[in-house]
């Protein structure tokens, strides 16, 4: 970082910020590199957040929403150019290029630095930087762990303080660590710069437990406790712990006897994600006593605990999920979250000011995303990303256990993708060894929420393809060292919502309906479910579904559990050439 020691500080809202020198004389680098005019330390009060509400309603970042139906919810509008991640311009800076693989895009760490530090120089000229102490994780937690973002976007502030646990109880905790040892937190340094798509990067040091994120206000750009922290760097991490960083939902399946599983899944962009966390079981199910209960919808860190189970947390917050599609039918207690007390990104807005977006109700929007008029001939209301931040405590389906310090013990691991063909509805690997085989293998076809040709099948290992932020080799070499002796790990199954038929149509209902598989997978665990044995692992035949009031034929049965040995025999061959890439640090039981 270049220094200029000579300048004098700017004034911060607190005489001294930090007991931690190490986090003092950090924020005092950045401070002389940015060069603010004003230095705030975040506290997550309340009183903090109405006042930067209340000033980003002043200056026009924010727009109240409708206090009627949606109090204290506000609408964001972003640059029109800065609206989605970013992963051409996301690095992972390792000083062994293999070491951050093929996966990832590489730039050696000094390059980065001094391009990134040139970005920062002066950039915060004008304007107030925040000092975000955050915890990812229940601050109690021994699985939780800590950063501090910098930033000089009060919507990041607001975002983080949803997202995270921020402010004064994540400050004592950095402190209380950080007396005992160097490098406990993740130091990450953000700013908005010019939003100038060509002055953009997203930068990470594994090595240095620090991220550099330039040029975008945008979720997984610039919440650094997210991606940039809670998976790619917090998956680095793991590997040297000897946990897991996984870009998974983890949900509670609680049975009519009051028993409640635990399972965690992990499926690419576009597959149902926060559906799936927040399922409404059918009326059947309610009626025999089954629950379900959200604990998080995109990441989990599992450890295994002194009972050889594999333990987790959701180390987030808050939700920061897809507006567009949610609906009273796709998922009512996402809709019944957002009520009050969240903000939205880039939705359109209705003629009394309420949120609009895409596949929610039949009303006619009055505004766009960009603000404009809404006119069906500029395109949809709501952008296809745009999104909303709320707390998860927000949420009907909200689990107790979510801030428990130990976190859940996991029963199952789930595997999905989009699949028109080949990929059966629901499969259970042999053993963790095979279960690690059909995570790596995993795929989904392309949507049009994301730019590119639609339904093409892409490799997408663990749903980690963006956000491992090491060598894929050495990823699943790291998943099969868990198979130990004493461990007692979850049994992995790979599902298939999206199946086709001849006629184009999904086979499968999908949504609620889905309980029918969970319940499947956790007659598995419990050994109450029977399964038959295929080359690509244990299937249940419709006689041991419980598929009772669906309208499915015959055709429609044989095309859901039916397995093409042929087709199979492609797709290895497919995922076998993918591989290649990694070279040596491909682990033996992934080879030939
Ligand atoms: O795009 S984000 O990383 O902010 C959200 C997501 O992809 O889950
Ligand atoms: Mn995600």
């Amino acid at each position: 970082m270049q220094l200029n020691a000579a300048r004098p500080l700017p004034t911060s809202n607190t005489a001294s910020a930090t007991s931690l020198a190490e986090l003092q004389a950090w924020v005092d680098d950045v401070a002389r590199l940015t060069q603010p005019d004003r230095i705030h330390w975040c506290d997550g009060s309340d009183a903090e957040n109405k006042a930067l509400l209340a000033s980003m309603e002043s200056d026009g970042t924010l727009i109240a929403l409708n206090p009627e139906t949606h109090p204290n919810c506000w609408l964001h509008r972003s640059d029109p150019d800065d609206v989605a991640r970013v992963e051409h311009l996301t690095f992972v800076c390792t000083r062994e290029r293999d070491d951050a693989g093929p996966n990832n895009h590489w730039m050696d760490p000094a390059e980065a630095h001094s391009r990134m530090d040139g970005l920062f120089e002066g950039c915060m000229r004008g304007r107030t930087m925040y000092v975000i102490p955050y915890c990812m994780g229940p601050i109690e937690s021994p699985l939780a762990r800590c950063g501090v973002e910098i930033t000089d976007s009060p919507y990041v502030v607001a975002n983080m303080r949803i997202m995270t646990r921020m402010g004064a109880a994540a400050l004592r905790r950095i402190e209380r660590e950080g007396s005992e040892r160097t490098g406990t937190f993740v130091r990450g340094l953000h700013s908005l710069g010019e939003l100038d798509p060509n002055r953009r990067f997203i930068m990470h040091f594994p090595e240095e437990l620090t991220i550099k994120s330039y040029g975008s206000g945008y979720g997984g750009n610039a919440l650094l406790g997210k991606k940039c922290h809670a998976l790619r760097l917090a998956s680095w991490q793991a590997r040297q712990e000897g946990w897991l960083a996984e870009h998974m939902l983890i949900v509670g399946i609680e049975n009519p006897q009051g028993e409640t599983h635990y399972v965690a899944a992990a499926f690419p962009s576009a597959c149902g994600k926060t559906n799936l966390a927040m399922l409404i079981p059918p009326a059947r199910y309610r009626e025999a006593g089954w629950k379900v209960w959200t604990v998080g919808d995109d990441i989990c860190w599992m450890r295994p605990g002194a009972d050889g189970r594999l333990w987790a947390i959701n180390p987030e917050a808050g939700f920061f999920g897809v507006a567009p599609g949610t609906s009273a039918k796709s998922n009512p207690n996402a809709l019944a979250t957002i009520q009050h007390d969240t903000i939205f990104t880039n939705v359109g807005l209705t003629d009394d000011g309420q949120p609009w977006w895409e596949g929610l109700d039949d009303r006619v929007p009055a505004f766009d995303w960009k603000g404009r008029p809404y006119d069906p001939a500029n395109g949809p209301a709501a952008h296809p990303n745009a999104r909303f931040t709320v707390s998860a405590a927000q949420c009907p389906s909200y689990s107790e256990r979510a801030e428990d310090p130990q976190g859940v013990p996991i029963s199952a691991i789930v595997f999905g993708g989009r699949r028109a063909s080949l990929v059966p509805l629901v499969f259970e690997a042999r053993d963790w060894t095979h279960g690690v085989q059909v995570g790596a293998a995993m795929a989904s076809e392309t949507t049009a929420a994301a730019t590119g040709q639609v339904g093409v099948v892409r490799r997408d290992p663990m749903a980690m393809k963006p956000f491992c932020g090491y060598n894929f080799g050495d990823y699943f070499a790291h998943w099969l060292s868990f198979d130990t002796a004493d461990a007692k790990l979850p049994k992995v199954f790979h599902v298939n919502w999206f199946r086709k038929g001849d006629d184009g149509k999904f086979v499968w209902p999908g949504f609620g309906e889905n309980m029918r598989v969970l319940e499947w997978i956790i007659g598995r665990v419990d050994g109450k479910a029977d399964a038959v044995e295929t080359p690509i692992g244990l299937l249940p035949d419709a006689s041991m579904l419980d598929l009772d009031g669906l309208d499915l034929s015959a055709d429609a049965l044989r095309t859901l559990l039916a397995v093409d040995e042929a087709g199979w025999a492609a797709e290895h061959a497919d995922v076998q050439a993918q591989y290649a890439a990694y070279g040596d640090r491909l682990p033996e039981p992934l080879r030939g």
